[in-house]
C-alpha cells in the first residue's frame, strides 16, 4: 500500500443511478432487470473521488439494499467522516469503524476515498493496492435462462467473444441436466456453477451428481451464513467449493480455512467492507493456498474499474466475473466502456485513482436521486 499525504473530505454527495440491463439476470434468489446503483461522491483539497455501492434493490443476496446503504451513509458513516480532520485512508476508515455491518456502504465510501487519494497522488488504484498484472482474465456469469437451448446459445455467444470461463447460475432441479448439456456441447470449457445458497446438506445426492462434469468449482451451494455444513459437504464431494456469501470478514475466512468449508474464495470488496479488507483476505488466502478470483455485483463502470484493480493482485489466479460493459448495459456511464479483448482479457486501468472518466451527460440522464450530505 503506497503512502500519500493526508487528505480532507470537505463535501460528500449520494447519488442513485439506474441502468437497464441488456437482459434480465435471474439467480436462485430473484430476477434483476435494472442495475440501481448508489454512488458516493467526495471532494476535498480540490480533488474529487467516486465510489459505487454493490448493494442491489432487494436484500436477496445479502441483507444490504441500495436504500438501506443510503441511510447508513447519510446518517452515520459520512457525517463521521465529514466531521474529521485530514487523514490517510486508515485514519478515515477509523471514522466509520464503530458502525456494525453495512459492509457495502463502507466499501463504497472507501472506494471514493481511494479514487480521491489516487488522483491526488497520481497513482492508480492497482498500484495503491499492490497489483502486479496489467491485464485480467475474464469470465462471465450467466443467469438462469428460460430454456436449456437459450443457455447453450448464451454460452456459445460468450465463448465466441473470448470469455475464458463460464459460470452458470443454478438451483435445485436446475443443475444436473444443465451441467450435463453444457458440458456435452462444450467439453473443454472451464465451467462452474453458482447456487447462491439455494441448497441444504440434505441435497447431498444432487450435489454429488455434479462431480461427473469436471466443474472448476461450485460456488456457495449452502446457506449464506453457514460454514459447518459447507465443510461437511466439501468432505463428501470432489468438486471444489468456492465461498461467496458466507465470507464477510477476515474472521469468517479464518474459520472457513480452519474448517475446510471450501477450497476457493470469490472476493467482492463490497461484501467484505472494502478494498483494503479484500486485500487482507487475498493475503490470507495466498498463505492458506486458496486460489481467489474477483466476483461482481453487476457494477457500472465505476465499480468495474475497482474490481479490475483488485483482480490485478498476484493471488487472483482464476478468471473472475469481471465482464465487459456490454455484457451488462447498452451504454455504461463511462466515456470509454470496458471492452474485452479477443483473448478474453481486459486491461486494468492505469490512470490515477480508479482511472476512469464518467460521462457527465450520461450520468445526468441516468440519475434518479442526488443529495448532498450534511456534516453532523
Ligand atoms: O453471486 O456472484 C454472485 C450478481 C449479483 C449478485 C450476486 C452475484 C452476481 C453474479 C454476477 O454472479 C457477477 C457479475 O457479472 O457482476
Ligand atoms: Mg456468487
Amino acid at each position: 500500500m503506497g503512502d500519500w499525504s493526508p487528505i480532507h473530505v470537505e463535501r460528500a454527495w449520494l447519488r442513485i443511478v439506474e441502468l437497464p440491463l441488456v437482459s434480465p439476470f435471474t439467480t436462485s434468489f430473484g430476477t434483476q432487470t435494472v442495475r440501481r446503483a448508489l454512488l458516493v461522491e467526495v471532494e476535498g483539497d480540490g480533488v474529487a473521488g467516486v465510489g459505487e455501492c454493490a448493494a442491489g434493490i432487494e436484500p436477496g443476496y445479502s441483507s444490504e439494499t441500495c436504500a438501506g446503504a443510503l441511510i447508513a451513509l447519510r446518517d452515520h458513516i459520512l457525517p463521521s467522516l465529514l466531521a474529521g480532520p485530514a487523514a490517510d485512508l486508515s485514519g478515515h476508515a477509523q471514522a466509520w469503524a464503530w458502525v456494525r455491518g453495512h459492509n457495502m456502504a463502507k466499501a463504497a465510501v472507501e472506494m471514493a476515498l481511494l479514487d480521491q487519494a489516487g488522483r491526488a497522488n497520481q497513482q492508480s488504484l492497482s498500484q495503491l493496492l499492490g497489483g502486479v498484472r496489467p491485464r485480467i482474465g475474464c469470465g462471465v456469469s450467466i443467469g438462469i435462462q428460460a430454456s436449456l437451448a437459450a443457455t447453450l446459445l448464451a454460452v456459445s455467444d460468450y465463448l465466441a467473444e473470448g470469455y475464458q470461463r463460464i459460470k452458470l447460475k443454478c438451483k435445485p432441479g436446475y443443475d444436473v441436466e444443465l451441467a450435463r448439456e453444457v458440458r456435452h456441447h462444450f467439453p473443454g470449457t472451464p465451467l462452474m456453477l453458482d447456487a447462491n445458497s439455494a441448497y441444504s446438506i440434505a441435497d447431498l445426492d444432487e450435489l454429488r451428481a455434479l462431480d461427473q462434469f469436471d466443474l472448476m468449482m461450485i460456488e456457495q451451494p449452502l446457506a449464506h451464513n453457514d460454514l459447518i455444513d459447507h465443510a461437511a459437504l466439501q468432505a463428501q464431494i470432489e468438486t471444489s467449493i468456492c465461498l461467496d456469501e458466507s465470507v464477510e470478514s477476515l474472521a469468517d475466512l479464518r474459520a472457513a480455512i480452519a474448517l475446510a468449508s471450501g477450497r476457493i474464495l470469490n472476493i467482492k470488496a463490497g461484501r467484505v467492507g472494502g478494498l483494503l479488507p479484500a486485500v487482507q483476505m487475498h493475503d490470507t488466502c495466498v498463505e492458506a493456498g486458496w486460489p481467489v478470483w474477483c466476483g461482481g455485483m453487476l457494477e457500472t463502470g465505476i465499480g468495474r474499474a475497482a474490481n479490475l484493480a483488485l483482480a490485478s493482485l498476484p493471488g487472483f489466479t482464476l478468471p473472475g466475473d469481471t465482464s465487459a460493459s456490454d455484457r451488462y448495459f447498452e451504454q455504461d456511464l463511462l466515456v470509454e466502456p470496458f471492452r474485452l479483448a479477443s483473448d478474453g482479457t481486459m486491461a486494468v486501468p492505469t490512470g490515477p485513482g480508479l482511472g476512469v472518466e464518467v460521462d457527465p451527460r450520461r450520468l445526468k440522464q441516468i440519475t434518479v436521486h442526488v443529495e448532498e450530505v450534511s456534516p453532523r
